[in-house]
């Protein structure tokens, strides 16, 4: 044996195969990524390998000690990058992107949610590291010289470089554009692999970077036109309806418009909700327009009117940015502004970004009495939560801004039977059990709440608007959902579940539930034309939802859309009233206005744009007053 020689190529070989098969196995077993045809399938075979030879065969250049140490550290790395995507992609139906691994500060407190989601069965995917390492430090021996000629390496590379490029190739004729439309990872990584798909997204994080600095105000000249050629007057009759008033938000975790008014077993699970939405304006067609930054997306929409990125959270990307948020203008309008949530403060980096947005103060958990059983896997549950916020309100200079986050009915979903309402769903999906129990029981807190604001009298003062943040129940759980549904998850009705509830209440008013089309950027100057207060030449892409011209219209990070009649989604476009597809020429005049939006926030954000708002006026001002003298 000991004479026997092994061909040196191997040492590159081997751990290259070995990584490429897991690679492909984790897609067929981790990734529901669909295959319409054999040429796909191939593509998704061969995809990773060029990465993989290419950066394997780097070891060629090194000598053999290090040889050997580069590829076992290749090996783990990358098998870690791989399960990272496969334990995100459990809950999020999603891939990881640069900026969101740089959010370790979030990480901590995932803690309940991450162990729900790994296994012990998860160890397989390391296994083959112990193969590697011992094929690594034993096989050498057999290998008399390790070292590789310059036309071997040259060659190397070559045969690595063409695989690529017919990877690119077959890729390209498949999906054409793939590489300058990015708002669908799936298809990416679908198309270059994995590791290729992250060279991409740090490729286009240091193209952000560059964004800014290149940026100047001329960028803005455009986007306010446009903003000014399609603003909707509001409805006169609701402007100033709640002038003075104090303003209370609650942003209800994970809540979709499909859990209000839902029953389980007879019970209702959202019995206050039901009753609330009597008075007050409810909205049955308001979506929730996040990305990947979740909850903290949903508070960019609102307060910003702008869509939050197509990768990454721009809490955490773009918190140094200049903004013109709602907490700014009500400070100027002489509230006290203040957010309110029970989590660590440093959370989607919340306690920089607030500061950005404006905010007076930012009530985080350190403000809060945690005691043990009043907990779930995050953090204080949401009636104590409320009740200790009553004392904050009661304490603040009115008339206040004050938003309330709320986290129960947070996945996993998890709560002690003593605060279980209704019953467990049942169906093949446990989080989709559990989820019910919880909105219940944040549907209770939010009584309670009331009952509170209306005992110390802020009630009667104070307009009240309470919204969903974004989805709770992913894709991963549509074998239930559509059991719950009655009905199969196409694009159609997936694009419809990530309607949720928008309630406001309005004292002295009845209201009524509207069907306007909106979505979670329409939130701002809607409440300030309620608060009396004009939006019109403000930079945001959202209009008053009570606005008798307003275009029903609501766009989603991915490019889908709803409109009046059509649902736009994965490239079909919808009847609403049939829920079958339909000739695109129905969704086609709106198809441009959806992109522009979202390109047009994307601007500002990346160009940090809003640093140059106002110098135009400012300038001409300034000529102006020089003129006169
Ligand atoms: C964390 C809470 C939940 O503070 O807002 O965030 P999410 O995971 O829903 O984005
Ligand atoms: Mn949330």
């Amino acid at each position: 044996m000991r004479n026997v020689k092994w061909p040196k190529v191997l040492l590159i070989a081997i751990p290259t195969i070995l990584l490429w098969l897991k690679t492909y196995v984790a897609y067929k077993t981790s990734f529901s990524i669909p295959i319409e045809n054999v040429t796909q399938e191939i593509i998704l075979l061969i995809n990773p390998l060029s990465f993989l030879l290419i950066v394997f065969g780097i070891s060629m250049y090194l000598n053999e000690k290090n040889q050997r140490r580069y590829i076992l550290i290749t090996y783990f790395l990358l098998s870690f990058v791989l399960y990272a995507n496969v334990v995100y992609y459990r809950e999020f139906h999603d891939f990881i992107t640069l900026p969101l691994l740089f959010q370790t500060g979030n990480l901590g407190d995932l803690g309940g949610s991450v162990s729900s989601l790994i296994g012990l069965i998860d160890l397989l995917f390391f296994v083959d590291i112990i193969l590697v390492a011992f094929l690594l430090f034993k096989l050498p021996k057999y290998i008399s010289n390790p070292s590789f000629s310059k036309p071997v390496r040259r060659a190397y590379f070559l045969a690595a470089i063409a695989i690529s490029f017919f990877n690119l190739g077959l890729a390209e004729a498949e999906r054409p554009q793939l590489l300058t439309r990015t708002f669908d990872r799936e298809i990416l990584v679908k198309n270059i692999g994995t590791y290729n798909y992250h060279l991409y997204d740090a490729f286009l994080q240091s193209k952000t970077s560059a964004q800014r600095a290149l940026a100047d105000g001329s960028e803005l000249a455009d986007i306010e036109n446009y903003i000014r050629a399609n603003y909707k007057e509001p409805n006169p009759e609701m402007f100033g309806a709640a002038k003075g008033k104090n303003v209370i938000v609650i942003s209800m975790e994970s809540t979709q418009s499909f859990a209000i008014g839902q029953k389980i077993n007879g019970k209702e699970v959202t019995p206050f909700l039901n009753d609330f939405i009597e008075d007050s304006f409810y909205f049955d067609n308001f979506y929730a327009q996040v990305g990947q930054g979740k909850t903290s997306d949903s508070e960019f929409l609102v307060d910003n009117s702008l869509y939050p990125l197509s990768r990454g959270a721009v809490f955490f990307t773009h918190s140094g940015n200049e903004y013109e948020a709602m907490p700014e203008t009500l400070t100027e309008n002489g509230y006290f502004t203040a957010s309110l949530h029970a989590n660590n403060k440093s959370f989607w980096n919340r306690d920089v970004m607030y500061k950005s947005l404006g905010y007076d103060k930012f009530y985080a958990v350190e403000e809060y009495d945690v005691p043990e059983d009043e907990t779930t896997d995050w953090g204080l549950l949401d009636i104590p939560f409320f009740d200790q916020s009553v004392e904050h309100l009661k304490e603040m200079q009115q008339p206040f801004y004050a938003k309330f986050i709320t986290l129960t009915n947070h996945h996993p979903f998890t709560l002690e039977d003593e605060y279980k309402w209704v019953d467990e769903y049942n169906s093949n999906s446990g989080t989709l059990n559990r989820y019910f129990p919880t909105v219940r029981y944040t549907d209770e807190a939010i009584k309670q709440f009331i009952d509170q604001l209306k005992a110390e009298g802020i009630y009667d003062d104070s307009i009240i608007i309470i919204y969903g943040d974004h989805y709770g129940i992913s894709q991963n759980h549509n074998k239930a959902m559509s059991q719950l549904l009655g009905k199969e998850i196409t694009p159609f009705v997936h694009t419809q579940l990530q309607r949720v509830p928008l309630i406001i209440h309005i004292p002295g008013m009845e209201g009524e539930t509207l069907s306007t089309v909106g979505g979670q950027v329409d939130l701002r100057p809607t409440l300030l034309h309620l608060l009396g207060i004009s939006t019109k030449g403000d930079i945001g892409f959202g209009s008053d939802l009570f606005s008798k011209d307003r275009l029903d219209f609501a766009v989603q990070r991915d490019g889908s859309f709803a409109t009046k009649g059509y649902v736009y989604s994965e490239n079909v476009c919808y009847s609403k009233e049939t829920e079958e597809p339909v000739d695109p020429l129905h969704c086609e005049p709106y198809m441009e206005m959806a992109q522009k939006e979202l390109d047009y926030s994307d601007k500002i954000i990346y160009g940090d744009l809003l640093r140059f708002y106002g110098e135009d006026e400012a300038s001409k001002e300034e000529n102006e007053s020089t003129d006169e003298e």
